[in-house]
């Protein structure tokens, strides 16, 4: 595994309730630094990226706020995660909301195509987050990345998105909830779209498990956001778009360790975490054992595969 650099991204725009900002502080003091040394890798810490001048910005949608912000969090973002790339290090961006992926995966993206590879997307999420600019009601960005990051029109304020992604390259998993335009844009593209109804069904590893061989055998890059409302808000308060019905503890590790199996992860957000809202820092520690899993905490180090 290569070595692990930590992006702090204390952003707070996407959004109105204010509180993801403080972030990437409640991931640092949960021990996300120790515990990715804990497992071998070499780790750097960039800090927390701070926000340049912001350009005069204007959008058609009324409700759309704190465009300007947005903007130039994105451009910052995408420098950085670009960097570390560049670097030969595995970027893991501490949101902040989930608006920093608009940068992060544009980063990734550039990346990818200077190198003539493949990128892929996997967005663990409650939401679809496929709205753009023009179509929320609620003006927060944080539910526009993806839409972004499949080149749907719309972003004219943003810089074209580097090689937008294709939709047979995307994978939504986790969601319940999604607006009527966001569907309605959805049934346009062919992005698999694991929602709860399908892993109720299916059981988590089955869909995972096909993206991930699509991965591999386009020996692509792989992003995956991890958005804290994937998992279920009994086990993880600390988000300020709650849905229920949301992945298990058991089911989130599973996940990360088919993740880590899979070797194919070249960079990760971790997002919407508002340390405000949580209960005694259980939610921000929570994120902590996942990466960790993610990076090859396993409960037995089984030579072999344990499983059929
Ligand atoms: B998140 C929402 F209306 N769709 O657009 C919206 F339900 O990054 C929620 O996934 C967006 O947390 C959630 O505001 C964005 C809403
Ligand atoms: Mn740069
Ligand atoms: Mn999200
Ligand atoms: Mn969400």
């Amino acid at each position: 595994m290569p070595n692990v650099v930590l992006i702090g991204a204390p952003i707070d725009s996407g959004q109105r309730r204010p509180g993801c900002l403080m972030g990437p502080a409640a991931l640092r003091v949960a021990g996300i630094a120790q515990a990715i040394r804990d497992l071998g890798h070499g780790l750097e810490d960039w800090g927390d990226l701070a926000l340049g001048d912001l350009a005069a910005v204007a959008c058609e949608n009324p409700a759309v706020h704190s465009l300007a912000e947005t903007l130039g969090w994105t451009e910052a973002l995408a420098d950085k995660t670009d960097d570390a790339l560049s670097a030969g290090s595995l970027p893991i961006i501490l949101g902040g909301d989930h608006s920093l992926a608009l940068g992060s995966v544009a980063g990734a993206a550039a990346h990818a195509a200077r190198q003539g590879r493949t990128l892929f997307l996997l967005w663990l999420d409650a939401h679809s987050d496929f709205h753009t600019p023009m179509t929320t009601t609620s003006g927060n960005l944080h539910g526009t990345p993806v839409a972004y990051i499949a080149g749907r029109s719309g972003f004219d304020a943003f810089p074209p998105f580097p090689a937008p992604i294709p939709a047979e390259r995307i994978c939504l998993y986790g969601i319940r909830s999604v607006d009527p335009a966001e569907h309605a844009a959805l049934l346009r593209h062919d992005i698999a779209i694991n929602d709860m109804r399908v892993l109720d069904e299916r059981g988590i590893v089955a869909p995972l498990r096909e993206f991930l061989e699509t991965v591999r055998a386009a020996g692509g890059m792989l992003h995956v956001s991890l958005d804290v409302d994937f998992l279920d808000p009994s086990i993880a308060p600390a988000v300020g778009t709650t849905v229920p019905g949301g992945t298990t503890f058991r089911e989130a590790h599973l996940v990360m360790e088919l993740l880590h199996e899979s070797g194919l992860v070249t960079s990760l957000d971790l997002v919407e975490l508002n340390p405000f809202l949580d209960e005694r820092g259980r939610t921000a520690r929570l994120m902590v054992d996942l990466v960790a899993s993610l990076m090859g905490r396993k409960v037995f180090d089984r030579p072999t595969r344990g499983y059929a």
